[in-house]
């Protein structure tokens, strides 16, 4: 059964209002995403576990359904009029979503599944054929499973080298050990632009330049940067940037790799199939340019357009603004939960994004994320992908709250008196 919030929660009143960092009126932001109108146990959904995936705005939902009931054809290969109406929405989402991130050129910015995909893609196409014994590769203790295995794999396949920066105890990373780790059998830095867990932005710009001194070309995995900051790729710098449309309001299935033209053109493909070549004989086949040349097959083209209808709804607002709403809702949020008893926060770092990871005294992440849904309140319990994270600070799991631009003072509240909750029930 579905009700209101007011049915339900009259104790806590949605005053979001009183929460205005950035200009933003998230009371109506809030009535633009359906689901936050449901219920969960017969509580209000409170939804807090954004940096797994957000909620989609109706006009995300609209664009897909649109798409599916006006100009459904496959793209890139029809005279007829759906199949033209297709491919001009597909490419125009590329054009949208390229300018959402200041690239250069939108042919530099390659659909994908996400930025597990695009992390998979820049190992084998790029590094592939330039790594082998005596290079090495360069990733973060915080990185997220998704920037970490694919490296280990590309090691095992070419005898490269897989070298670790490491962080302090607020989440920081070591910035003078990475810069004693470059050097020139380096081949890739692979970062997080935000980490998943911590919270923590990287200094990518700074890293990039130092990176390239050496020859050597940076991939920012973007999963938790791009929902949370404005992205501007040249301004950071980097060589490649990838993010993943679900995080970023956008539907499931669908991600962007984003690389400089020249490295692109460079690389050879990932998958074969159809549409991504120029020719082909029995004997061999010659391949498209960027980004079709990795793009086989019939790409998820509502995806794309449910991606592009996301980027226009967060352009309605802005980036920065979103991101000046959210480090307040961060403050307050750090602060409440500073003052719960037996209360960890992991993940400290001044400029931090809107991630909150904590671990309480006797109570396991699990049963915490237990009786948080009880109260109708989503967070993610875990290691969160990020197991080498998880030793770094001596646990084996963490939970975690993570906002978005719609989640509020409100939801932080009813967050605390849900942990205060877990102690009851656990008798802490
Ligand atoms: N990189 C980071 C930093 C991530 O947070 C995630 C997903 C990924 C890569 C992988 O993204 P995908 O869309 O390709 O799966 N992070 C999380 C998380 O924190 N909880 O669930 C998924």
């Amino acid at each position: 059964m579905t009700v209101t919030v007011a049915q339900q929660r009259p104790m806590i009143s949605p005053q979001v209002g009183q929460t205005t960092g950035g200009g933003l009126d998230v009371e109506s932001i809030r009535r633009d995403f359906p689901i936050l109108g449901r219920a969960v146990r017969d509580r209000r959904l409170i939804y807090l576990d954004n940096a797994a995936t957000t909620q989609k705005p109706r006009s995300v939902i609209e664009a897909i359904e649109r798409f599916y009931e006006e100009d459904n054809a496959n793209i890139h290969r029809g005279v007829h009029l759906l199949s033209q109406q297709a491919t001009f929405a597909y490419e125009r989402a590329r054009g949208r979503i390229a300018t959402f991130i200041n690239a250069p050129e939108s042919s530099e910015c390659i659909f994908l599944r996400g930025t597990t995909e695009a992390t998979n893609l820049v190992a084998h196409g790029y590094c592939r054929p330039r790594c082998g014994p005596g290079d090495e590769i360069i990733i973060t203790h915080m990185e997220h499973h998704s920037n970490i295995v694919p490296w280990q794999l590309l090691c095992e396949a070419t005898g490269a080298t897989l070298r670790v920066v490491p962080i302090d105890d607020e989440g920081v990373l070591d910035l003078k050990e990475y810069e004693s780790l470059l050097n020139d059998k380096t081949c890739l830095v692979a970062v997080a632009h935000a980490s998943n867990v911590l919270g923590t932005v990287n200094p990518i710009r700074q890293m990039s330049e130092f990176a390239h001194r050496h020859g050597a070309v940076v991939f920012v995995d973007g999963a938790q940067g791009a929902p949370h900051l404005p992205v501007d790729v040249q301004e950071l710098g980097c060589d490649f940037y990838a993010f993943s449309g679900h995080k970023l309001f956008g539907p499931t299935g669908i991600g962007v790799l984003w690389g400089q033209h020249a490295l692109l053109d460079d690389m050879s493909p990932y998958e074969g199939g159809g549409s991504m070549i120029q020719s082909v004989t029995l004997e061999s086949s010659t391949y498209a340019d960027v980004p079709t040349r990795f793009e086989a097959g019939t790409p998820d083209i509502s995806g794309a357009i449910g991606l592009s209808a996301a980027v226009d709804y967060l352009n309605r607002f802005g980036m920065e603004a979103i991101a000046a709403y959210e480090d307040e809702l961060l403050e307050y949020a750090h602060q409440r939960l500073a003052d719960v008893d037996g209360i960890r926060l992991i993940g400290t770092a001044p400029g931090k994004v809107s991630v909150v990871a904590f671990a309480l005294a006797d109570a396991h992440p699990h049963d915490i994320g237990t009786i948080l849904d009880m109260e109708g309140i989503a967070v993610r319990t875990g290691h969160h992908c990020a197991q080498p994270l998880m030793s770094r600070f001596g646990v084996p799991a963490m939970a975690r709250a993570s906002f978005a631009f719609y989640n509020t003072r409100d939801e932080v509240d009813a967050l605390v008196t849900g942990i205060g909750k877990i102690r009851e029930v656990l008798g802490g």
